[in-house]
């Protein structure tokens, strides 16, 4: 077969130092941009003989994320625009480990076991963020398509989310929207101005948000978009990548953990700042207040925001609708208390990692999720959604049922089901604080965060470490769960976890409690009973 005959002789162009192994982890695979060039090549022909299988357009995105500038990695992507199966992520790991003169037998070894019809025609979307490897590293993805005799097709720079929307809407005929950057910016802003419109007195002062866009794809496609935006957001953006470094003291990421604001922002008092992290699939929000304290709105804010937003839009269109949250353990006590006790809302907590909590949110009618990193989106089923359209365009309603609908339906059309999305979520945010005439302090009371505190810990081989209960239990080491029940029992409000990482070699450790202090002895307490 001379496809094969050319995939041999493209991975000589593309080869494999021996021995060096990886793992296709949470997010894909991510390491040193210098080891992954046989990856990239490994990964164009495993989209290919995806898209042959699935008879679908597979999407293809280069990027590390929040990792620094040297690193780089990729992520494939499913036909509806989700993360690819959990089978395929274990044909992607073989395939990335094969030796190089072993390269053929495990390609033809995934063919058997998925019966892949090689003259099928196949179809893969290209991606790539900002960093100065991902040029050459999306170059060696398209050489592993072609060589299989796929087409492709290199949407250059663009955001993760963006490349998921991508394959999304070619893969449903447009129906999701038009598989291009410019019909992604209209459909999002057209979404975002209608919403606009039913924000009454919204002065210009209020319509400004300071954007951190990490040095990334974010801060470039921020720009593209403004124009789009009709000055319904006048957008201040910093660490725009003219100078600084990728995710370099700044970014979701750096924000989050190190609870401050990133390098390169200027920060007025009371005035609306997020941040993106490198692929721009993370938002943060965060203000300083008059004294000049730093106050932080995680993704766990920003779930209660939206979710109090839906419901509230329901109850006025008088549809029955199952709204549920889906976070992870990581989420703040107060958040879940918040949601459970005073909203309403059905909680459901998973594992950690994207694909465990969107495949969670599928599960309910609305299914709000976020990681308390700020990775997250709303997934709407069917049914709900055609529920939501007849009512916008019954014209016997009475005013306020018709203008719930109306929002619902344009809430839809703001958010990028497919993943969580920075500029998405963005616009949505800013819709709901503009409708509801909130400030970003208003928002911020809505519950106050208890304390907390994230450590991480070395040890020799964090896989010892197994969990359960979504990673809020440890089952082993024996000993450890009873030593962590011990240590919390001797603080108020107090709640702790260890996880091994999916991303690096350590175990997290969680703790929050009534004060800080507290959380953080407590955080301290557990990570010494972890060695
Ligand atoms: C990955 C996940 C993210 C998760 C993080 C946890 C995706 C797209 N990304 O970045 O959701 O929060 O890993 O990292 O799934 P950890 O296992 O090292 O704590
Ligand atoms: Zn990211």
């Amino acid at each position: 077969m001379s496809e094969f005959q050319e995939v041999s002789k493209q991975s000589g162009v593309h080869p494999k130092p021996a021995g060096l192994v990886f793992q296709y982890g949470t997010a894909g695979f991510r390491t040193n941009a210098k080891l992954l060039d046989h990856i990239m090549f490994r990964m164009g022909l495993l989209a290919t003989l995806r898209s042959k299988t699935t008879k679908a357009t597979i999407g293809v995105m280069v990027t590390a994320s929040h990792n620094p500038e040297e690193d780089n990695g990729v992520k494939l992507v499913d036909p509806m625009g989700e993360m690819v199966s959990p089978t395929w992520e274990v044909y992607a790991t073989q395939l990335a480990n094969a030796e190089q003169e072993d390269l053929l037998a495990a390609l033809k070894d995934i063919i058997e076991k998925e019966a892949v019809n090689m003259s099928q025609e196949a179809k893969v979307f290209v991606g790539k963020d900002t960093r100065g490897s991902s040029a050459r590293l999306s170059q060696a993805v398209l050489d592993g398509v072609s060589a299989l005799g796929g087409h492709s097709k290199d949407y250059g720079l663009v955001t993760t989310p963006q490349l998921h929307y991508m394959v999304c809407c070619q893969n449903t005929q447009g129906k999701y929207g038009e598989a291009t950057v410019e019909g992604y910016y209209k459909k999002l802003s057209q979404a975002f101005i209608k919403l606009s419109k039913n924000a009454s007195n919204c002065t210009d002062d209020q319509k400004h948000l300071s954007v951190d866009g990490a040095n990334g794809i974010g801060a470039l496609k921020v720009r593209e978009m403004e124009s789009h935006l009709k000055k319904e957001l006048h957008i201040s953006l910093f660490n725009d990548g003219s100078e600084g470094k990728l995710n370099h003291q700044c970014g979701a990421d750096f924000v989050k953990v190190q609870q401050k604001p990133p390098t390169g922002m200027e920060i007025n008092p009371g005035e609306r700042c997020c941040s993106f992290d490198g692929d721009a699939d993370r938002i943060v929000y965060y203000y300083s207040d008059s004294e000049g304290t730093f106050h932080l709105l995680d993704g766990d804010k920003v779930a209660t925001l939206i979710s109090t937003f839906l419901k509230e839009l329901l109850t006025s269109a008088g549809l029955d609708l199952k709204i549920a949250v889906v976070q992870t353990a990581y989420a703040n006590g107060s958040s879940t208390n918040y949601l459970e006790n005073t909203m309403k809302v059905i909680v459901r907590c998973t594992k950690t990692g994207v694909k465990h909590l969107h495949h969670a949110a599928q599960e309910f009618d609305i299914g709000v999720y976020f990681e308390a990193n700020g990775h997250g989106t709303v997934l709407f089923s069917k049914a709900a959604e055609e529920k939501i359209q007849q009512l916008a365009e019954n014209s016997s309603l009475i005013d306020e049922k018709k203008r719930a609908a109306l929002l619902l339906q344009n809430t839809i059309n703001v958010i990028n089901q497919t993943v969580g999305d920075a500029i998405s979520d963005m616009l949505l945010i800013e819709a709901i604080l503009a409708i509801k005439g909130m400030t970003i302090h208003q928002w911020d009371a809505i519950y106050t965060d208890l304390p907390n505190r994230q450590l991480k810990v070395k040890v020799s081989d964090c896989r010892v470490i197994d969990t359960t209960d979504a990673e809020r239990r440890a089952v082993s080491p024996a000993g450890l769960q009873e030593a962590i029940d011990t240590l919390v029992k001797k603080y108020r409000k107090a709640r702790s976890f260890v996880r091994p990482s999916g991303t690096e070699d350590v175990v997290r450790v969680y703790a929050e409690a009534e004060t800080q202090d507290s959380a953080d002895d407590l955080a301290h307490e557990v990570s010494l009973a972890v060695y």
